[in-house]
C-alpha cells in the first residue's frame, strides 16, 4: 500500500509538472484536478519566491517571475496569479518578493500571503 501510494503521488506530480510546463499556467482541467484530489484532498499551501512583473490592482492580479517551486515540480517562469487580498500598498513592479500560493476548489492557484523579500 505504501508502495502504490508513492507511486501514485510520482505520476501525478510529473503529470502535474508537464501540464504546468505546456500551459504555462497555473490552472488545472478538470480532469486531472480530480485525478489530484485523493492525494491532494487537503488544501496545501506551497511558497514560493520571485520579482514582479506586472501589477493589475483592479483585477487583483500580479505577475511574478517566480524561481522553481520544488514541492510542486514547477520550473522557473513568469505568470500571472490571482490574488485573495488588494494588493499590498507600496508593492510595485520590479520588487522582490516572498509569497504562499493555494489551489481553490476550481483549480485556480491563489497567492494568500505576499511580503517583500528582504
Ligand atoms: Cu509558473
Amino acid at each position: 500500500m505504501k508502495t502504490l501510494t508513492l507511486l501514485l503521488g510520482m505520476s501525478l506530480a510529473i503529470g502535474s509538472g508537464i501540464a504546468h510546463a505546456a500551459t504555462h499556467d497555473h490552472d488545472m482541467s478538470q480532469q486531472q484536478m480530480t485525478m489530484a484530489m485523493p492525494a491532494a484532498a487537503a488544501t496545501s499551501s506551497h511558497k514560493g519566491a520571485g520579482v514582479i512583473r506586472a501589477v493589475n490592482e483592479k483585477a487583483r492580479k500580479i505577475q511574478i517571475a517566480h524561481e522553481p517551486i520544488a514541492d510542486l515540480e514547477w520550473p522557473a517562469m513568469t505568470m500571472w496569479f490571482g490574488l485573495q487580498d488588494p494588493v499590498p500598498m507600496g508593492m510595485k513592479v520590479g520588487d522582490a518578493v516572498l509569497f504562499e500560493l493555494e489551489q481553490n476548489p476550481f483549480g485556480k492557484w491563489v497567492i494568500t500571503r505576499i511580503e517583500p523579500r528582504r
